[in-house]
């Protein structure tokens, strides 16, 4: 077989997937139109024409203008959808999805919309596609702590939902370490604990991550390989690192898909997975980022193998459905 079709047939999970940013540029038209608002660009060409980013920061500020056309829990639950039925068509069978509620509460949006909405497409996915699914609550870390709070208390009616909380947007200047406090709660919760770490900022906020925050798993950890002791450490604790590589292409995290460092992560004996991170604005889904590494890098059809099967160990389903993914 070839390789769009060895990878396809992989059952590999996603573990790093923000719903926000499955936002096709048709979707945002169409749900601009249903509600009834005007979006800076004159067509769809246009939009995907703004997808151009030197940094992190270039990329969110595009990406929360966008999340401004969701308003409805029908509008949730499309879009959620949409990603569902593509990563079902590229061989996902479980995913674990992370939304921002802050992005729509703080414009007035109910949590209760955007939560229903996601779960009733998560049901409808595990129906229709046998693709199960999980909630990553993410807060987002240029906001104040106490905002990441009021957001945990606003999940309370859903928290038996919500299998994780998350941190994410922008990174340098917000360690993991503002956050101590709401991630003890959220622990004392029974939540599982993930955050964005080493993207753009320093190898101290993945052992900040770990040490301070108590997370089940890193989201990029890209620069974690320069420190020799914190790499180390990760191979260790078995820590998964949920890699990105059109993202980290598109965000400038390395400079050429074929300098990706994910053949070195596995040859280092780091838990790495793949996933798509933003898939509408980076250039593909998790299938795409798979062929798009895989001929960067040359990668063996047994590199592609483990690391589907990383996505299943590092996931939060338990044993033994982890156990009838392998
Ligand atoms: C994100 Cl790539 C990335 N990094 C940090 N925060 C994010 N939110 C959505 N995508
Ligand atoms: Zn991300």
């Amino acid at each position: 077989v070839d390789l769009e079709a060895f990878v396809r047939g992989l059952p590999k999970a996603e573990l790093h997937l923000h719903i926000e940013g499955s936002l096709e540029p048709e979707l945002m038209f169409a749900l601009a139109a249903r509600n009834g608002i005007a979006l800076p660009y004159p067509s769809v060409e246009a939009v995907r024409a703004a997808y151009a980013f030197s940094n992190l920061q270039d990329f969110l500020d595009i990406y929360y203008a966008g999340a401004g056309v969701l308003q409805t829990r029908q509008d949730f639950h499309d879009l959620a959808i949409a990603y569902f039925e593509r990563a079902a068509a590229d061989g996902v069978r479980h995913a674990e999805v992370m939304f921002d509620p802050q992005t729509h509460t703080d414009r007035g949006v109910a949590f209760a919309e955007v939560i229903e909405g996601l779960l009733s497409a998560m049901a409808q996915a595990q129906a229709r596609l046998g693709l199960s699914s999980v909630l990553i609550m993410s807060f987002l870390r240029h906001l104040p702590q106490e905002a990441a709070f009021a957001t945990l208390d606003m999940a309370e009616p859903w928290l038996d939902r919500i299998a994780a909380v998350g941190l994410d947007s922008s990174e340098v200047g917000h360690p993991p370490e503002k956050f101590e406090a709401v991630f003890a709660a959220a622990a004392a919760k029974g939540l599982k604990r993930v955050a964005h770490a080493g993207e753009e900022g320093p190898p101290a906020y993945v052992h900040q991550a770990l040490d301070l925050l108590g997370v089940d798993r890193i989201d990029h950890g890209n620069r974690a390989l320069e420190d020799e002791a914190l790499v180390a450490r990760l191979v260790a604790q078995k820590i998964t690192l949920t890699i990105c590589p059109l993202s980290n292409h598109k965000l400038c995290v390395v400079d050429d898909l074929a300098e990706h460092p994910i053949d070195r992560m596995l040859d280092l004996g780091l838990k790495a997975t793949v996933n798509s991170d933003d898939p509408a604005y980076f250039g593909g889904y998790v299938g795409d980022n798979y062929l798009a590494v895989a001929k960067a890098r040359g990668l063996s059809r047994e590199a592609l193998a483990q690391l589907a099967r990383n996505s299943f160990t590092g996931s939060f389903l338990p044993a033994e459905a982890v156990a009838s993914h392998l």
